[in-house]
């Protein structure tokens, strides 16, 4: 075990770990329940990534998540009702019931964005919040989540070539769940490895088992030391799997692109399984307080539901706060409602 993991440590990762995949899970069954409208992303088996990565980071360094990233909110102990009460559209959620359920962030408080519906959108924005970390002197460092589709895009690409330019104190994680919707990685890169990408930008490229938390902590902890040391960016491609679809609405699509057997072989490495089991195989924990953990994370659950189920839709002139700019040119801003 990594000589950072301590009881505690090892402890706390199985909490984020499965107190994610049960928020996920909840989240869809709220969904097909009607209170959650609108298509969702779940990130269920990719867990161990974000989970990883975050736990080697400072609390104020700065985070860029992907649109499978509920992760994040669980390692930087957002209160899960506020994320509820936002997927239900609630006055009560972080960002007032306006992001809904593909964008909501906690950039003030926990210093990350969370949840944006445009795929790599945030990879030139944290590669911005490097630079500015860099011209301000600070020792935060910017680290931003995207998946093995985003890798293609244009702006990815823009921001890896700037970031090295600059040496800018910025880890790019790709979190390769080895398919863009339905299109297999293969098919959409024409590198063998995706780490290869970075090299030929001149920095480091790292490969690690996205099912495996511990050597992801590594990779990151490793990184992280780097990058704040101010030895310019890094990449780092977690190579993981999702068990559910692209997202909810898959299930009706019925879309046939991978085989029950590639998913039952992935399947066998959930970390959300296998991290206990071996926190007990290796004596670090009892089984007993893997139960424990788990029982807390549920009740922690359905108080964060009834929390969201409690609370009030917006007004409609709510619609109008939280913006940044308060005239809008030949609008008659007063006639709205
Ligand atoms: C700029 C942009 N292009 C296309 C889409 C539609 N879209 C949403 S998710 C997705 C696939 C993204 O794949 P990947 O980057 O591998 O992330 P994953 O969904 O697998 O986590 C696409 C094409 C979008 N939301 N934004
Ligand atoms: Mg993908």
């Amino acid at each position: 075990m990594h000589k950072d993991l301590d009881k505690k440590k090892c402890m706390d990762m199985f909490r984020q770990l499965y107190l994610t995949r049960r928020y996920s899970e909840t989240v869809v069954e709220l969904g097909d329940k009607g209170f959650i409208r609108g298509p969702l992303h779940p990130g269920i088996g990719m867990e161990a990534v974000c989970v990883g990565v975050l736990n080697a980071t400072n609390d104020d360094d700065y985070i860029g998540v992907s649109h499978r990233g509920q992760a994040a909110s669980v390692v930087r102990n957002s209160d899960i009702g506020l994320l509820f009460a936002e997927q239900f559209g609630k006055k009560q959620g972080c960002n007032h019931g306006k992001g809904g359920t593909m964008h909501f962030n906690l950039f003030n408080e926990k210093r990350f964005f969370e949840l944006d519906s445009e795929v790599a959108g945030k990879v030139p924005i944290f590669t911005g919040v490097a630079l500015g970390c860099k011209i301000k002197g600070l020792k935060q460092i910017s680290v931003v989540f995207y998946g093995d589709g985003a890798m293609s895009e244009g702006w990815v690409h823009e921001s890896m070539n700037l970031a090295k330019t600059l040496e800018l104190p910025i880890i790019f994680v790709v979190e390769n769940n080895q398919y863009a919707v339905t299109t297999k990685v293969e098919y959409s890169c024409s590198a063998k490895h995706l780490s290869d990408r970075a090299k030929a930008y001149g920095f480091e490229g790292i490969e690690v088992d996205g099912m495996d938390v511990e050597k992801i902590y590594e990779a990151a902890k490793d990184s992280v030391l780097k990058v704040r040391s101010g030895s310019g960016p890094i990449n780092i491609v977690a190579n993981s799997y999702r068990f559910c679809g692209h997202f909810t609405a898959e299930r009706i699509l019925n879309l046939k692109y991978r085989s029950n057997e590639e998913i039952e072989e992935w399947q066998k490495r959930d970390p959300v399984s296998t991290w206990p089991d071996r926190l007990v195989r290796e004596k670090i924990c009892t089984s007993r307080e893997i139960e424990a953990i788990k029982a807390a994370a549920e009740q922690e659950l359905v108080l964060a539901v009834e929390f969201a189920k409690a609370g009030d839709l917006p007004e409609p002139q709510d619609g109008l706060k939280d913006m940044y700019a308060t005239e809008y040119a030949g609008i008659p801003r007063k006639g709205w409602f």
